[in-house]
């Protein structure tokens, strides 16, 4: 595909996804409204290439969305654009409903009235991918069970269930009228340009300041974790090469329990960066209140992906952690600005 619109592509995930399309050539463009968790700061690898265009707006601005399809003959569209963070979903669940639910249906109508002006090959070929998260299969016990792309939707938070519209809208626009979809469903990304809000990069940074580390509960809930740039090959996999109507689970067969990540972290950070007065840093750990409704469990089973698309994760949890705190060592001019600007918000439940 030469002309891709990847909308939340100054975003954690998009905009990895914007720097692998972009290095492998295609015509990338970036919209994306730049609410708390975008920046253009995430798109620097990207700023002087010519084949990349940022747009500032909104998913749920149909006539701007139309436009820009029809001015920039967009053959694929990848819909990252969303409010992502389970505990700003607890505390105000309004926007979640709008950006998740409504923006991606005035996104989907925006995109269908387009796909229905096109013709021949460009119809046929056209694609759009819908990128959601694990999290609308709900809670999985400790000791067993994994999500197949058959399980069925369960979502627990605001966050989850604004997903699980979402994906469900996708389908029936699919069913309905035809629009060429593909879906994928993946677990807890970490890597670079992670907002430090959630769990991994607020450890680092807390860790790396001599901070209190907030652990929900009693840290024993598990999460699958995915390096970051895994994900963007799986995606670019699921756009190019997915059959339409499918969805495809996406992990890391990397189960591992919050206090694992976060001791995990510790570790590597007193090797790098010790600590003053010497104190290992796993003494900052902080058991705090719980998250409400907080999932156990989530554990993908990705047989499919790499059945049929031949996507297999490249990157071990461990070579994967190190090399995010290096990078975060490394920049604090991305992250020393989110820091100072949204230390008054709570970052974290603790
Ligand atoms: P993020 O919060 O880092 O990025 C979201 C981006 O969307 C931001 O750049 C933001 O400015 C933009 N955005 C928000 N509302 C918008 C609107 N109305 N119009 C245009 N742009 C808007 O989130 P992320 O972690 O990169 O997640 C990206 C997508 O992947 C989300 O759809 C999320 O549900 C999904 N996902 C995330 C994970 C994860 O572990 N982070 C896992 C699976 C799926
Ligand atoms: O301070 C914390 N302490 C803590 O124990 C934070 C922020 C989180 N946690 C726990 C809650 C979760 O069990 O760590 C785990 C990971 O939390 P988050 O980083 O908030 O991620 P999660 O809630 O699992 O959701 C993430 O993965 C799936 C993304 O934010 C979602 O967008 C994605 O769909």
């Amino acid at each position: 595909m030469s002309a891709i619109l990847v909308t939340g592509g100054a975003g954690f995930i998009g905009s990895a996804v914007v720097r692998r399309l972009v290095a492998a050539g295609h015509h990338v463009v970036t919209l994306d409204k730049l609410t708390y968790s975008g920046t253009r700061a995430s798109l620097r690898d990207v700023e002087q290439a010519a084949n990349h265009r940022f747009v500032e707006g909104d998913i749920g601005d149909q006539a701007m969305v139309g436009a820009l399809l029809r001015e920039e003959r967009i053959e694929g569209v990848m819909h990252l654009a969303a409010e992502s963070h389970v505990d700003r979903s607890i505390d105000g669940p309004g926007v979640f409903i709008e950006t998740n639910v409504l923006g991606t249906y005035r996104l989907l109508q925006a995109v269908l009235d387009y796909w229905r002006s096109l013709e021949g090959a460009q119809r046929d070929n056209f694609r759009f991918h819908h990128i959601s998260t694990d999290e609308v299969f709900g809670d999985l016990p400790f000791d067993s069970g994994f999500f197949t792309e058959e399980t069925p939707y369960a979502p627990s938070s605001p966050y989850s269930a604004s997903k699980a519209a979402s994906d469900h809208l996708v389908r029936a626009w699919h069913h309905t009228y035809g629009l060429p979809v593909v879906l994928s469903n993946c677990s807890n990304n970490y890597g670079p340009y992670h907002f430090p809000e959630k769990l991994i990069p607020l450890v680092i940074l807390n860790a790396l300041e001599g901070k209190p580390l907030p652990v929900y509960g009693k840290g024993e809930n598990v999460r699958d974790w995915l390096f970051v740039e895994d994900h963007a090959a799986a995606l670019e996999a699921v756009l190019t090469r997915g059959a339409v109507g499918e969805s495809y689970n996406v992990g890391g067969r990397a189960e591992r329990t919050n206090l694992q990540v976060v001791e995990a972290i510790c570790d590597a950070l007193d090797v790098r960066r010790p600590l003053p007065d010497g104190t290992p840093r796993r003494a900052l750990v902080t058991f705090v209140t719980d998250r409400p409704g907080h999932d156990r469990r989530y554990a993908i089973d990705c047989a499919k992906i790499e059945r049929e698309l031949g996507w297999v994760p490249s990157v071990s949890f461990e070579e994967g952690l190190a090399r995010t705190v290096d990078w975060y060592l490394d920049n604090e001019w991305w992250w020393g600005p989110l820091r100072a600007r949204y230390a008054g918000e709570r970052l974290g439940r603790g």
